[in-house]
């Protein structure tokens, strides 16, 4: 049995109320909750250990520093990354994306395609258009199917000698698809292209091995793997790392400066420049060790319990549709005919129910349904059959008040 009770007791805001009913957090798909240990890593480092890094000779910097370069270490053992230098601290999964897109604009020409895939978050779409814009590339995308999954078949056809560059997010953050990654990876690879994955979604349900994925890029954020906000990871295998320009000039990148030529300093520090998010980074790789303590395993079987419980459920309300419904994460993105997704999130607030609402920073997806948005609701391993029900009848008071 999964010991639910137990983990919830790990999250002071689960014990708290919204508009005086219970808390009921089902938008962990935008940001996960944070366990005590993560908050106590926050708080030990402030109290005890707060310096800059890589810089000072004395206790407290070298103390920082190891504790910063011990948690790239636990974020390369959990991504099987090959090299600890291959994992670079970013402040997120946007970030780590728009500096993969800007070191790639010098290597880029006229005619070169970049593939997208429909399913992406806007963050996945926009900095490869600057991109195109940029360069003269043309970005093609991969279809999507009504059941919320890719058309590889499509894919193959627009796969060629021009293709450069791949993106597909691992998880759909609307619908919680998990896409062939694998597959769309070794296609990318039999033409010459590079594969970046979105693992923001993927990560807080799945344990990636960047190395028997064989990806070139793979991306995520802390936020939503129990960690805090403001930091995140680029993982780039080495090869590709030492190719790309830096993103940013400045402190802790250099090995030298003159006003004539400043040269590079190597991995991972070319990319990290400025003071990092020290503190978040520590607290990451401590909400890395809380997941991997209750095992990915165990997270994925119970939260797929939750996902078959709460389908059937709300698929028993009168004019409920279900948006993706293939192989998927713990996200029900759900709309009731005639009424519109915010009404419905605004009456589940007000019984302290929290879901997101609207296009979900996917907006092509909402575009192929032809709807303006959708109601989702994305489950944690500490969510729990009950507060399902609670959402279940929430939604059918909304549905009767609004209907
Ligand atoms: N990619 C995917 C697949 C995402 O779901 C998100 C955030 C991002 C990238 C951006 O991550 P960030 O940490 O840099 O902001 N997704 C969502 C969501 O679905 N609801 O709120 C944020």
């Amino acid at each position: 049995m999964f010991p639910v009770d137990k983990i919830r007791a790990d999250f002071p805001i689960l014990k708290r109320e919204v508009n005086g009913k219970p808390l009921v957090y089902f938008d962990n798909a935008a940001t996960s909750q944070t366990p005590q240990v993560v908050i106590d890593a926050i708080v030990d480092y402030y109290s005890n250990s707060n310096a800059n890094i890589h810089r000072g000779v004395h206790t407290l910097s070298q103390e920082a520093t190891d504790l910063y370069e011990k948690a790239r270490l636990k974020i390369q053992k959990h991504f099987n990354a090959k090299e600890s230098y291959e994992i670079i601290l970013t402040s997120g999964t946007t970030a780590s994306i728009n500096m993969i897109a800007s070191g790639f604009s010098d290597l880029l020409i006229t005619g070169d395609e970049i593939i997208v895939s429909a399913l992406e978050h806007h963050s996945n779409i926009v900095p490869w258009q600057m991109l195109c814009e940029k360069t003269g590339a043309v970005l093609k995308v991969i279809p999507m199917l009504q059941n919320g999954t890719l058309d590889i078949a499509a894919y193959d056809e627009i796969l060629s000698d021009k293709t450069k560059l791949v993106f597909c997010n691992h998880v759909s953050n609307a619908l919680g698809t998990i896409n062939p990654i694998k597959e769309i990876i070794e296609k990318a690879h039999k033409v010459g292209a590079a594969v970046l994955i979105d693992g923001a979604q993927a990560t807080p349900h799945i344990k990636p091995d960047v190395q028997e994925l064989d990806v070139d890029f793979y991306v995520a954020s802390a936020h939503k793997i129990c960690g805090p906000t403001g930091v995140g990871v680029l993982y780039g295998k080495s090869a590709w790392l030492e190719k790309l320009p830096p993103y940013q000039g400045g402190g802790e990148m250099i090995e030298t400066v003159t006003f004539e030529k400043t040269t590079y300093a190597g991995l991972p520090h070319k990319f990290e420049a400025g003071t990092p998010n020290i503190c978040g980074g520590i607290a990451f790789g401590v909400a890395l060790d809380y997941m991997n303590t209750i095992g990915f395993d165990a997270i994925a079987a119970y939260e797929h319990e939750l996902l078959q419980y709460g389908t059937g459920k709300l698929q028993e309300i009168d004019g409920l549709t279900i948006y993706g419904t293939s192989d998927k994460t713990a996200v029900i993105s759900f709309n009731i005919e005639g009424i519109h997704p915010y009404d419905i999130g605004a009456i589940l607030d007000k019984l302290g129910v929290a879901v997101r609402t609207g296009h979900h920073c996917a907006q092509p997806i909402m575009n192929f349904y032809n709807i303006p948005g959708t109601v989702r609701a994305s489950f944690a391993f500490y969510n729990t059959k009950k507060e399902i029900d609670v959402l279940v009848a929430s939604v059918k008071k909304a549905a009767m008040m609004l209907g």
